[in-house]
């Protein structure tokens, strides 16, 4: 039985990395003189590196200008995350981005109907304050009962610890919990948590394979056709109903299990 479904933030909540996180991480390189900058296509290859002080640390392997020692790269990276997440943070709070379409609706739906939200994301709690308190209202906590950021859970995806905690403080086993993720670490976190996963792809990830998820979506609203090896013929938009009847459907074998009876499970919309 579905009880939760549990929100990445970055790509999935919102597109954040291009116009958000990427530029902010220019504009800190800019306040300390550093003379990198991440164009668009490479800040898109360096997404492969989840976390964004991770993400300056392995960057600063393939730079010639960067400090020498590893302590004083830490340091710089420490500084230059800490001046990013600032602007970041700014931009946001300005309604600078917007949630992606679909979401605050699934998240309402759920609430309505006694289905717990969370969130477990690689980023940290102010990027997530700032860009829900900007969409969702001051207290858009109230809408998550847990909410598991980089500073709960240190080890980022594709390690599931942020979805293990976010399981443990909802009080739940993995079966009763549907993940939403928009990138190959995010999916590879969830699952490893035991979690299935919908994947709803995002800018930079658009091209990527999921194999593994519950189903593929361009985004929540669309009424476009699913990709699903679980489920055949399931269209969007993404609500709760098809969400359980997407669940139900994994946890019983699946489409190969069922002898191809299944046809337009997940068709249905609108109604739970
Ligand atoms: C995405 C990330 C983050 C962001 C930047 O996290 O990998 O590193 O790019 O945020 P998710 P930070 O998809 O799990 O939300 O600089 O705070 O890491
Ligand atoms: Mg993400």
């Amino acid at each position: 039985m579905l009880r939760a479904l549990i929100w990445d933030v970055d790509g999935t909540l919102a597109e954040t990395e291009r116009d958000g996180h990427r530029v902010a991480f220019n504009g800190a390189f800019e306040a300390l003189g550093v003379p990198w900058r991440w164009d668009v296509d490479a800040y898109g290859r360096l997404l492969r590196v989840a976390g964004g002080y991770e993400r300056i640390l392995h960057d600063m392997a393939s730079r010639a200008e960067a400090p020498a020692s590893q302590p004083e790269r830490e340091a710089l990276a420490r500084e230059l995350h800490r001046r990013k997440n600032a602007l970041y943070e700014a931009h946001v709070a300005a309604g600078g981005i917007a949630l992606r379409p679909g979401v605050r609706e699934l998240i309402d739906e759920c609430i309505d109907w006694g289905v717990m939200t969370a969130i477990a994301t690689t980023t940290g709690r102010g990027n997530v304050d700032a860009l829900l308190r900007a969409n969702l209202g001051e207290h858009w906590e109230s809408r998550f009962r847990a909410v598991v950021c980089a500073e709960d859970a240190p080890r980022k995806k594709p390690d599931p610890q942020a979805y293990r905690l976010a399981l443990q403080r909802l009080g739940i086993e993995a079966d009763e919990a549907i993940a939403i993720e928009d990138s190959p670490n995010g999916l590879v976190a969830a699952r490893a948590a035991g979690i299935a996963t919908l994947v709803t792809r995002s800018a930079y990830f658009a091209d990527c394979a999921f194999d593994g998820a519950l189903a593929e979506c361009d985004d929540l609203a669309s009424p476009a056709p699913l990709r699903s090896s679980v489920v055949r013929g399931a269209r969007g938009p993404v609500s709760l109903r098809s969400l359980r009847e997407w669940l139900a459907f994994a946890a019983g074998g699946g489409w190969a299990a069922c002898g191809g009876r299944a046809e337009g499970v997940g068709a249905s919309q609108g109604n739970r």
